[in-house]
């Protein structure tokens, strides 16, 4: 399948460990999904962590959020990018409000992984225009393919380290480059769930808000951490095909 959207280059993602695809989406569809991620974000509807607002599993339960996580042109791109099938995982809301000072700290999203998969990666969309100044994402290039240890998980981690074990269990990252994007609304970019990334404060009047996207492999299977299994599965099951739907099979999006 040959796909004419500037960005995407498997090669370099698997170098780099993330790509950017500038205008993934046109300013039409993005402020339907805009509309539907502020309704999502009424109060308790989400959870409030340091620095940043997430909904509760969203693409499920949200019909246009669901449309953006299962969209063909979506899944096209991520599947072009990982060069294999891929399955949804996850799909929420991240919102910094006005003024939030905290940054999202540097870490990878294997610290929180439940999968046993080749692949997982985060599909990150810009629902508003994302300048530097509003929280946008950095990413440290090639940083997915440092030495071991294989991951750090939460359970590994003692209490408020979060934000500081990435470099203190691998300090040669702290000299890698970071390279920082920001999005107009529509695009996106994609990460590699190894890939070290942050984002910064919002020193703006405006929310930033984007809709996170999680796509694994289609054959992944089910990795809790220990003490940490929230779902009904065993360990090494594969993931529900039902419940985690192949990429890109939204049937009618408006
Ligand atoms: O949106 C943010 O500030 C952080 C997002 C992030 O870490 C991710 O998408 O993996």
């Amino acid at each position: 399948m040959t796909i004419a959207i500037p960005g995407v280059d498997s090669e370099a993602f698997q170098n780099e460990g993330f790509a950017v695809v500038p205008e993934l989406f046109t300013r039409d569809e993005v402020d339907r999904f805009r509309r539907a991620a502020e309704r999502e974000l009424d109060p308790g509807n989400h959870n409030a962590k340091v620095g940043l607002v997430t909904t509760t599993d969203a693409w499920e339960h949200n019909e246009a959020l669901r449309a953006l996580a299962l969209h063909p042109r979506l899944g096209a791109v991520a599947e072009r990018l990982a060069g294999r099938r891929l399955r949804i995982w996850g799909g929420e809301v991240l919102a910094k409000q006005p003024h939030e000072r905290t940054p999202s700290y540097l870490h990878d999203d294997q610290v929180s992984s439940l999968l046993d998969s080749p692949i997982t990666f985060n599909a990150w969309i810009a629902l508003v225009d994302v300048p530097v100044a509003r929280g946008a994402m950095s990413f440290l290039p090639g940083s997915h393919r440092r030495p071991g240890p294989d991951r750090v998980t939460v359970a590994d981690l003692p209490n408020d380290a979060f934000a500081s074990y990435l470099l203190d269990t691998w300090p040669d990252l702290q000299w890698k480059r970071r390279m920082t994007i920001p999005l107009r609304a529509g695009g996106a970019t994609f990460h590699h769930d190894r890939t070290a990334h942050e984002a910064g404060p919002n020193t703006t009047d405006q929310i930033r808000l984007a809709f996170v996207v999680t796509f694994t492999a289609a054959e992944a299977r089910y990795r809790p951490q220990k003490g940490r299994d929230p779902l009904a599965m065993t360990a090494g099951q594969p993931i529900d095909p039902d419940r985690y739907p192949l990429a890109g099979t939204a049937e009618a999006v408006s």
